[in-house]
C-alpha cells in the first residue's frame, strides 16, 4: 500500500511521522510546498520531506492507494481526490467555521471548535466526518491558548484512528448541515480595528483575544496617522467571581 502525506506544519510532522512507524507496514511518504521546505531543512537534506506543487505535480499521485492532508497549505485538485482516498485532519469543529483559523473565529461566534478528520472533496475542509474531537474555550483564552489545545487533541486524535484510517475500517458520514466557511478576506477584516466604534468592553476584549497570537502581528488600528497593532494578555486567577 502506498501513501502520502502532504504537511507544512512541522510540530503535525514530528508528532504525526513516528505513528505511521508504528502502525504500518505500507510504503509512506512525507511531501510539504515549497514555500515551507526551509521548515524541514534536515528532512530535505536527507529527501524525507519532498517539496511538491499539486498545481504542477498533482499527477504523481495518482497511483497511490491513500493520502493525508495534515496543515497543508495547498488545495487537493478535484482529479485527485476523486480518484484517490484522500483524509484531511483540520483544526476546527466541522462543519462550524471551516476554512482559516478556526479557534479566532469559534471565540467570535461561539460555535464549537476542535479536531476533525474527514475524507476529502474539492472544498475546503468538506466531506464526510470519520471523528472528531471538541476543545473547550475559555472566556479567557487567546487564539493562541486554543490552537495549541487544538493541535494536541490533533494528535490524539490521530493516535488513535490511525490504523483504521488506513483499513478504511470507518463510517463517514456527511454533515447535516452545511455550516459555516471563513477565509482570508474574513480574518483581514476582523484584524483592521476601528478606533471609533461603540461597543462593551466584553465585545473588545473578544475581538482581541481572539486576535492575540504571538509571534504574529494581526489586529491593528490608525493612531496618530500610524498602523499600530495590539494585542492582549489575560491572566485568570484563582480566585472566583460572579459575574
Ligand atoms: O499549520 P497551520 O495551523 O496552518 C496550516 C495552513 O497554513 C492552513 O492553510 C490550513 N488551513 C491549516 C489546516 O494548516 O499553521 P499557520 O502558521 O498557518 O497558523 C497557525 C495559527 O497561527 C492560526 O490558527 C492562527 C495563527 N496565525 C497564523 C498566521 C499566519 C495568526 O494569528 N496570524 C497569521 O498571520
Amino acid at each position: 500500500m502506498k501513501i502520502f502525506v502532504l504537511t507544512d506544519n512541522k510540530f503535525i510532522h514530528d508528532s504525526f511521522r513516528p505513528l505511521f512507524r508504528t502502525v504500518s507496514a505500507a510504503k509512506v511518504e512525507f511531501f510539504c510546498s515549497p514555500s515551507s521546505e526551509p521548515l524541514f531543512r534536515d528532512e530535505v537534506v536527507g529527501r524525507t520531506v519532498t517539496p511538491v506543487s499539486l498545481k504542477r505535480d498533482a499527477t504523481r499521485f495518482l497511483d497511490y492507494d491513500l493520502g493525508f492532508s495534515c496543515h497543508s497549505k495547498q488545495l487537493f485538485p478535484a482529479a485527485l481526490v476523486q480518484a484517490v482516498r484522500c483524509l484531511n485532519i483540520h483544526p476546527g469543529f466541522n462543519p462550524f467555521n471551516r476554512g482559516w483559523y478556526p479557534q479566532v473565529f469559534s471565540i467570535l461566534n461561539q460555535l464549537p471548535v476542535g479536531a476533525t478528520i474527514h475524507e476529502m472533496d474539492e472544498q475546503i475542509d468538506h466531506g464526510p466526518i470519520i471523528c472528531q474531537s471538541e476543545v473547550q474555550v475559555h472566556p479567557w483564552d487567546t487564539s493562541r491558548d486554543v490552537y495549541l489545545r487544538l493541535l494536541q487533541e490533533e494528535v490524539a486524535l490521530f493516535r488513535a484512528w490511525l490504523p483504521r484510517l488506513i483499513a478504511g475500517d470507518y463510517n463517514a458520514v456527511p454533515p447535516a448541515i452545511e455550516g459555516n466557511y471563513n477565509g482570508k478576506d474574513d480574518f483581514a477584516a476582523l484584524c483592521e480595528l476601528d478606533p471609533d466604534r461603540v461597543g462593551t468592553f466584553r465585545e473588545f476584549v473578544d475581538q482581541l483575544r481572539a486576535l492575540s497570537h504571538p509571534p504574529f502581528s494581526n489586529a491593528w488600528m490608525t493612531l496618530g496617522g500610524r498602523k499600530v497593532h495590539l494585542r492582549l494578555e489575560l491572566e485568570p486567577s484563582d480566585d472566583v467571581h460572579d459575574g
